[in-house]
């Protein structure tokens, strides 16, 4: 018969055997190679504490973010690229403040405090980030009349930003995403990257969100139907 005792140390055995070759599996499992690459969205000041449209926490994916970026030989970063009087932000739009939607000829548009005008400080990347490796910077959302949060495809549906092309002509084919702000930006490039045929993943922990009205919850969501995956950065393995 067996006791108490060695009931429990018989458990904790077949626990411990069980449990362990998964978790050491589910550390750092997914190793970027020459065919993948660190998309990562709007790191910029705007965004950031003390920018004019700051994303809670904003500033703690940045170290989130050099890291994992060591583990990518494929680095691209976006920058949200504004016209002064931009159509997206509500100071343009008499009776409107920020936050508010309005009705545009492409759809729906959530209208923002005025961020990332060209040139200015507020559209900078963070001077924090340290991925001298970066080989490109796309910048989107420089048409006044139309948005764009996604770095492939404006807010129009149809105006290609020229990511997916660049993309294939490097021959990748897996692009993981990370940055400012996940329910805009992040999502929405993270979903043309579906469409557009790559394999994506979003590194959540390499993200912080706006949550305008639900807006958070809607992009998971959104996010896991079109079959997008869910990691976290210490999923990826950094060191070679
Ligand atoms: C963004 C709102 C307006 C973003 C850009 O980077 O997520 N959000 N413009
Ligand atoms: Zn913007």
């Amino acid at each position: 018969m067996l006791d108490r005792r060695k009931i429990l140390a018989t458990l904790g055995t077949t626990a411990l055997a069980a449990l362990a070759p998964t978790a050491l599996l589910a550390a750092a499992s997914i190793k970027p190679d020459e065919t993948s690459a660190l998309l990562v969205i709007d790191v910029q000041n705007c965004f950031l504490p003390g920018g004019s449209l700051a994303v809670k926490e904003g500033e703690q994916v940045v170290p989130v973010i050099n890291k994992i970026a060591k583990g990518f030989a494929n680095v691209v970063m976006t920058q949200d690229w504004h016209t002064p009087g931009h159509i997206s932000f509500a100071s343009v739009h008499s009776g409107k403040k920020p936050f508010e939607t309005i009705d545009l000829p492409y759809g729906k548009q959530v209208l923002w405090p005025d961020h990332c005008v060209q040139g200015t400080d507020g559209a900078s990347l963070s001077k924090d980030l340290s991925i001298p490796q970066a080989e490109l910077i796309i910048r989107k959302g420089f048409h006044k009349n139309v948005d764009s949060y996604s770095a492939f495809l404006e807010a129009d549906g149809k105006t290609s930003t020229g990511l997916a092309g660049y993309l294939r002509g490097r021959k990748i084919k897996r692009v993981f995403v990370a940055g400012l702000a996940t329910d805009f930006c992040v999502a929405w490039t993270a979903l043309d990257a579906r469409k557009a045929g790559f394999e994506v993943y979003v590194v959540e922990d390499a993200c912080r969100g706006i949550d305008n009205q639900g807006s958070l919850a809607k992009a998971w969501a959104d996010l896991a139907k079109a079959g997008v995956k869910r990691i976290q950065s210490a999923d990826i393995a950094v060191s070679a």
